[in-house]
C-alpha cells in the first residue's frame, strides 16, 4: 500500500505526484456520460488507499502454512539427538552427511479438511514436512518425513510416503536428489581442475577461464542443467558457461562439461567429456587435439557487455509521440468493494469467498472457492510448471525444467504498485520456511479489482425515437485479481487469478524474463533463430500444469463431454432436401479417469457437473472448462529426459478420482527420476469411476515458445500467455448480472423523448485521484 498516499504528509514524504485524475457525478443531458475536469479545492479525495474492508472468516483457515515458531519447534526437534536422526547442522554439512534441506506445510487431507468446513468436527490437526538429505547413510537417500504438530512430549516423526505412488514413498535415491549447493562442492575439484587443465584453450577461444567458483580469477559464470539423473542409479552433472553478468542467460559460449557425479564418493568422479561446436570429446587429450588443430574457433564471438539485455530505457531506440504522458491506469477510486481477513487470508468479493495458502513448494494455493455460498472448487492450485527444451548441445537438448525441484514458492517476491499490479493495490506478504527460520518476502502478493475494459452486458431496444432505443441497459463488468510474480532463474510467470462478477473465474499465466539461450550456429536454426550477435533463442515448450478440484455444491460431480455433432436428418417440411447434415448436442458423462484433449474446431465443452443438483430448470448444475489462449501440452512424449516424470504434462487435461495420496500431479524431485518415477501421474488412471464421484480436473497452461528477436531482451508478457476460464454452464437459473448496481438503465419517454437516467444509486464519484511513488525504495527481505 506504500504507493500511495491520500496526502503529503503520508508515510512518504518526498513522494513525486504522478497523476491527477478528476470525475465528477451528474446526469449530463443530453451527453449520455460526460467527464468534467477543474474541480473546486475542497473537493475530497478518492478512497483509493484504504485498506479493504475487514470481514472474519467462517472458520479457520485449516490449509494455511505453519507458523514461524513452529518450523523454528520442528527444526530444534528433529535435531534432538534422542530423535536419532543424526543430523548435521547444514552450515558445516557436506553430501556425507545428514541434514535437513527443508521443513515445509504437508497438505491437509480433504477427507479431514471437509468434516470441519462443513460440519462441527475439530480443526484436523497440522504437520509439518520435513525433508532431511540423508547423506550418511550405507545408503545415501533423500527421505521426506511428516511431523504433528504442535511438537509436544513423545512426538514422533514419521516417514512421508503416501503422497508418492513410485514405489519407494517419500525415498529419493542420493543419486536423484536435488543438486542442491553440497553436491556442488562435492564435484567442484574436479570441475576446477579440469577447467583448469585446459584454461589456456578456453581463454584463447572465449577470453575466459574457471578455475573453479570461488577463484579470484575465474571470469566465465558456470551453470549446472537439471535433469542429473535418470533413474537415480548415475548421476551426471552438466555445466554450460556465459560471461558473467546481470543478462548472463543471454551471453552463453558454446562449452560444455559433462562429469559423472553418482554417489556420494567424490574421488569417483569422472569427466564424461566436453562438447563444444556440436563434437563431443571425451578426454581432454582430444579437445587439446582439436584445439591444436583449429578446429574449435568460433563463429560468432559473444558479447562480454550484456547491458543489451537490461530491462531499462534504450535511448538509441527513439522515443514516441506523447509517450512523456502517464499511461491510463485501472484505479478502484469507489473504494474497494472486497473484504479481507488478513489472519486468514479469507476474501469475499461480489458473491465469492475463498482462503489462499502458501507452501515453498507450490507457491499460491486456493481453498474453498464459493459463489453465493455454495462451493464450486475446493482447490485451485499450480502443480508445476515445467519447460523442456530442444538444440544440439548439452544444455539446450537436455534440459527439463521442474520448477517445484527449485522450491517454486521461494520465488514470489516484490511486486511494483502501479506497474505490476494497479495503484491501491491490497499488497501482502507472503512467507515460507527457510532453515530453522521462516523468510518473508514483502508485497509478493496483490489483489485489486480492475476494469477489464468492456461491459458485462449490453442492451439497446427499439429505435423509433432521436436517441435511437427506447430502452438502453449496461452494466459495468469487474472482476477481482489476485497476482504473484515467481522469478525462478530466467523467467518470471506471472499468475492471474481473476474472480468475475459473472461468476466465472479465469487463471492465466503469463511469462517474461530471459531465455534460457544457447550460442548461435547458421546450421542450428531449426531450434530457434539468431536473436542477438551471437544468440539464439532456444526452442521450448513451458507447461504449467494445475489442479483444479472441483465440488459443484457437493462432491458427487461428473464430467459431462458435450460434443457438438453433425448427425444426417430429414425435415418433413422440406421432403424434397431428403437426408442431410444439421447440427445437434451429444451429452455424456465421461465413465472413468482419462487424460484429455481439446476436440478440433472447438467442438467439445467440457464441464463438470453435479448431477443431483438441478437449477430451476431442471439442468445439471456445472461450470464450464472454457480453454483460453494457447491451452497446450507437452511436445515431446517420448524423451528419456521426461519420459515418466513429466506425464502430468502430455494432455490438455485430465479427469480423475480424488484421493488423499494423489495431492500432487508431480513430487518436487521426480525431475531426476524420468525413467523411474518417484510420483507417477500415469498410475492415477487406473480406470476407476469419475461419473457421480469426487472429481479432480488437472489442466495444463504454457506455450511453444517460437523464440523472435522480440524476446530481446525479455520475452513480453503481451504475447506469452496462456488462460483458461471456468464459467458457470447452468450453476444459476439466470445470467449473473440483474443483481448488480453497477449498471444504467436509460429509458426515453415515449411521447416527449426525455431520457430518464437510473443509476441504482451508483453515481460517479467526485473526487480527486493522486498516486504517488514512493522515492525511498522498497521493503527488504527479512526472516523470522
Ligand atoms: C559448525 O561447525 C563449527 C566448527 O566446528 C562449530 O563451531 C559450529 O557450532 C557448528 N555449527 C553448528 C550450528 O553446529
Ligand atoms: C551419523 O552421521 C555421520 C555423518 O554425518 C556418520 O559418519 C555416522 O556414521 C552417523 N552415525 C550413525 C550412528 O549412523
Ligand atoms: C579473464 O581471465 C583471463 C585469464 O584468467 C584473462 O586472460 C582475460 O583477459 C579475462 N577476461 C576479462 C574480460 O577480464
Ligand atoms: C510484511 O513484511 C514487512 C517486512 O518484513 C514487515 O515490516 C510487515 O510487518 C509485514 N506485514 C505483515 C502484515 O505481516
Ligand atoms: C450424411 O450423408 C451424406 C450422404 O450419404 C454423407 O456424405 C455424409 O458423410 C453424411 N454425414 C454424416 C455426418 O454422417
Ligand atoms: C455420443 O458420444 C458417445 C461417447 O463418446 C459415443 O459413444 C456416441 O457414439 C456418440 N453418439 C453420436 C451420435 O455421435
Ligand atoms: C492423509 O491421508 C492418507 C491416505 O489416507 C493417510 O495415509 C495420511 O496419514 C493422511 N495424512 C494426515 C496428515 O493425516
Ligand atoms: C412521458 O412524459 C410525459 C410528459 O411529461 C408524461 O406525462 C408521461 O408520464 C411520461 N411517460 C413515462 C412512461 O414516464
Ligand atoms: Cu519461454
Amino acid at each position: 500500500m506504500h504507493a500511495i498516499s491520500l496526502s503529503v504528509t503520508a508515510k512518504h514524504t518526498q513522494a513525486v505526484s504522478l497523476g491527477f485524475l478528476a470525475l465528477v457525478t451528474g446526469r449530463p443531458d443530453p451527453v449520455l456520460f460526460r467527464r468534467s475536469m477543474g474541480l473546486a479545492d475542497d473537493v475530497k479525495v478518492c478512497h483509493l488507499t484504504d485498506d479493504a474492508p475487514t470481514t472474519k472468516a467462517p472458520k479457520l483457515n485449516v490449509w494455511s502454512q505453519i507458523s514461524p515458531e513452529e518450523v523454528k519447534s520442528v527444526w530444534d526437534f528433529v535435531h534432538n539427538p534422542s530423535v536419532g536422526l543424526n543430523l548435521t547442522a547444514p552450515e558445516n554439512a557436506t553430501v556425507t552427511d545428514n541434514y535437513v534441506y527443508f521443513i515445509d506445510t504437508l497438505p491437509v487431507n480433504k477427507t479431514a479438511a471437509l468434516p470441519y468446513l462443513d460440519g462441527n468436527n475439530e480443526a484436523p490437526p497440522k504437520f509439518a514436512r520435513v525433508v532431511i538429505f540423508e547423506g550418511g547413510r550405507e545408503d545415501p537417500v533423500s527421505q521426506e518425513y511428516m511431523v504433528k504438530l504442535p511438537i509436544h512430549e513423545g512426538s514422533q516423526v514419521e516417514k512421508l510416503d503416501y503422497l508418492f505412488n513410485g514405489g519407494s514413498g517419500g525415498t529419493v535415491p542420493f543419486n536423484a536428489r536435488y543438486f542442491d549447493g553440497k553436491r556442488s562442492a562435492a564435484s567442484e575439484p574436479l570441475l576446477a581442475s579440469l577447467m583448469t587443465s585446459i584454461a589456456d584453450i578456453t581463454i584463447d577461444i572465449f577470453g575466459g577461464a574457471y578455475y573453479g567458483s570461488s577463484d579470484e580469477r575465474t571470469n566465465l559464470t558456470s551453470a549446472t542443467a537439471t535433469p542429473n539423473s535418470f533413474d537415480g542409479t548415475t548421476a551426471y552433472r552438466t555445466v554450460m558457461f556465459r560471461y558473467p553478468g546481470l543478462a548472463s542467460y543471454m551471453v552463453p559460449l558454446d562449452f560444455y562439461i559433462i562429469l559423472n557425479v553418482a554417489g556420494t564418493d567424490s574421488s569417483l568422479y569422472a569427466l564424461k567429456g566436453f562438447v563444444t561446436k556440436s563434437r563431443f570429446f571425451p578426454t581432454v587429450e582430444s579437445l587439446r587435439a582439436a584445439y591444436e588443430a583449429g578446429e574449435l574457433a568460433q563463429e560468432f564471438p559473444q558479447t562480454r557487455d550484456n547491458t543489451w539485455a537490461y530491462v531499462n530505457h534504450k535511448p538509441e531506440m527513439g522515443v514516441r509521440d506523447l509517450d512523456d504522458r502517464l499511461a491510463p491506469q485501472s484505479l478502484e477510486i469507489g473504494g474497494k468493494r472486497y473484504k479481507f481477513d488478513p489472519a486468514e487470508r479469507y476474501v469475499e468479493y461480489m458473491g465469492w469467498s475463498f482462503y489462499m495458502a502458501f507452501t515453498r513448494t507450490l507457491g499460491l494455493m486456493f481453498y474453498d472457492i464459493k459463489y453465493k455460498g455454495e462451493r464450486v472448487l475446493y482447490e485451485l492450485s499450480m502443480q508445476e510448471a515445467a519447460a523442456q527444451y530442444g538444440g544440439h548441445q548439452p544444455k539446450a537438448a537436455g534440459t527439463v525444467y521442474h520448477d517445484t525441484y527449485y522450491s517454486f514458492g521461494t520465488y514470489s517476491a516484490t511486486l511494483v504498485e502501479g506497474y505490476d499490479c494497479p495503484f491501491g493495490s491490497t499488497l501482502l506478504n507472503i512467507s515460507f520456511p527457510e532453515g530453522s527460520g521462516t523468510e518473508v518476502h514483502p508485497d509478493a502478493l496483490c489483489l485489486f479489482e480492475a476494469d477489464p475494459g468492456y461491459p458485462l452486458a449490453r442492451h439497446r431496444t427499439g429505435a423509433s425515437n432521436d436517441w435511437g432505443f427506447s430502452q438502453l441497459g449496461t452494466v459495468k463488468a469487474s472482476s477481482l485479481h489476485v497476482r504473484t510474480v515467481a522469478t525462478v532463474g530466467n523467467y518470471d510467470y506471472m499468475f492471474t487469478y481473476a474472480f468475475h462478477v459473472d461468476g466465472s473465474l479465469e487463471v492465466e499465466v503469463r511469462a517474461s524474463g530471459y531465455l534460457q539461450s544457447s550460442p548461435y550456429y547458421k546450421d542450428q536454426e531449426k531450434w530457434g533463430p539468431r536473436i542477438y550477435e551471437a544468440t539464439q533463442g532456444s526452442l521450448h515448450d513451458h507447461v504449467l500444469t494445475f489442479k483444479a478440484d472441483f465440488d459443484i455444491v457437493d462432491t458427487k460431480n461428473s464430467l459431462q463431454v458435450t460434443e457438438l455433432i453433425v448427425a444426417n436428418q430429414t425435415q418433413p417440411w422440406f421432403e424434397e432436401l431428403g437426408i442431410f447434415e444439421q447440427m445437434e448436442l451429444n451429452v455424456t458423462n465421461k465413465p472413468t479417469e482419462e487424460m484429455l484433449y481439446w476436440g478440433g474446431n472447438g467442438q467439445t465443452m467440457y464441464s463438470v457437473i453435479n448431477p443431483d443438483a438441478k437449477n430451476a430448470w431442471g439442468v445439471p448444475r456445472g461450470y464450464r472448462i472454457v480453454p483460453g489462449r494457447s491451452n497446450i501440452h507437452l511436445s515431446v512424449e517420448h524423451s528419456p529426459f521426461s519420459q515418466k516424470s513429466s506425464t502430468f504434462s502430455k494432455s490438455h487435461l485430465a479427469v480423475t478420482r480424488h484421493h488423499d495420496s494423489e495431492q500432487y500431479a508431480n513430487s518436487w524431485q521426480n525431475v531426476n527420476l524420468a525413467k523411474r518415477p518417484q510420483h507417477d501421474f500415469a498410475k492415477f488412471f487406473d480406470g476407476e469411476s469419475v461419473d457421480g464421484e469426487d472429481i479432480v480436473v488437472w489442466f495444463n497452461l504454457g506455450m511453444h515458445h517460437f523464440t523472435r528477436s522480440e524476446d530481446v531482451p525479455v520475452t513480453l508478457f503481451s504475447e506469452a500467455v496462456s488462460s483458461i476460464l471456468l464459467a458457470p454452464q447452468n450453476f444459476n437459473d439466470r445470467a449473473q448480472e440483474g443483481d448488480l448496481l453497477n449498471r444504467r438503465w436509460i429509458v426515453a419517454n415515449s411521447t416527449t423523448g426525455q431520457l430518464s437516467y437510473e443509476d441504482y444509486g451508483v453515481a460517479l464519484p467526485t473526487c480527486k485521484v493522486q498516486l504517488e511513488e514512493p522515492v525511498d525504495g522498497l521493503s527488504q527481505w527479512t526472516t523470522v
